[in-house]
């Protein structure tokens, strides 16, 4: 794996910025001994509750970055910035097509040092992400392995994201990806609601998210801390 500002992360907590979240939740998985809070979100994020989540998550000392999903959602000040290309669909606005917008509008306001192309990889058909994206979600295992070769090796990509969002992927599937991955961080999300979940998909990906289990469940949300640190 090539040494980024992201690679020592091994947990991951996603907050979506159209989510509500009261003070002592944030508090406690800022404190939680997680790597890095991702802020995020397939719909409804806005300049106005990104700028709002991130100055929150500023006043602890855990890293802080940006999915850069939406124009309106770039905000200045994370300590790192995420931009999402979409590989398993045919729509290049997905692929390309905005980020070439985003770029035309800020291309000259990017921390290059502290930018890095995600490409994602979406399994959940059901997901709102591969919805929105028309994302081929049934990729086989040879299929997701040419999809890993052709992000891992010819675009040479800092990250690859296995996007299961709202449910528990297929570790297998998961499994190969990461003996096809030699350069990329692998990064795996989805239905992460448990410990033993969490220590599941942590056994192959670099780093694992969690995300919606937060505003359901926040001590099991909690409980993925622990079982990723203790199966180091
Ligand atoms: C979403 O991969 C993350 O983008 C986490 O997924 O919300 O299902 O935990 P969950």
């Amino acid at each position: 794996m090539v040494d980024n500002w992201f690679s020592a992360w091994r947990h991951v907590f996603k907050l979506d910025p159209d989510k509500e979240l009261s003070d002592e939740a944030l508090d406690a998985l800022c404190m939680s001994g997680t790597d890095a809070i991702l802020i995020g979100g397939s719909s409804g994020v806005t300049f106005e509750n990104t700028v709002d989540l991130m100055s929150r998550v500023r006043r602890y000392e855990v890293d802080c970055a940006l999915e850069v999903s939406t124009l309106d959602g770039a905000v200045p000040g994370f300590d790192g910035y995420f931009v999402p290309l979409v590989l398993n669909t045919d729509k290049a606005e997905w692929i390309i097509g905005k980020q070439i917008e985003g770029l035309r509008e800020y291309g000259t306001f990017v921390p290059w040092e502290e930018t890095a192309a995600q490409g994602y990889i979406i399994l959940n058909e059901d997901a709102t992400a591969a919805k929105v994206t028309g994302a081929n979600a049934s990729l086989n295992e040879e299929e997701l392995v040419a999809h890993i070769r052709m992000a891992d090796r010819l675009m040479r990509l800092p990250v690859i994201y296995i996007e299961y969002s709202g449910r528990f992927g297929d570790m297998k599937l998961l499994k190969s990806a990461r003996k096809a991955v030699q350069h990329a961080s692998l990064f795996y999300g989805g239905g992460i609601d448990s410990g033993e979940k969490a220590k599941l998909a942590a056994e192959h990906a670099h780093t694992i998210v969690v995300g919606n289990i937060i505003y359901s469940d926040l001590e099991a949300a909690l409980s993925t801390v622990q079982a990723v640190k203790s199966a180091q």
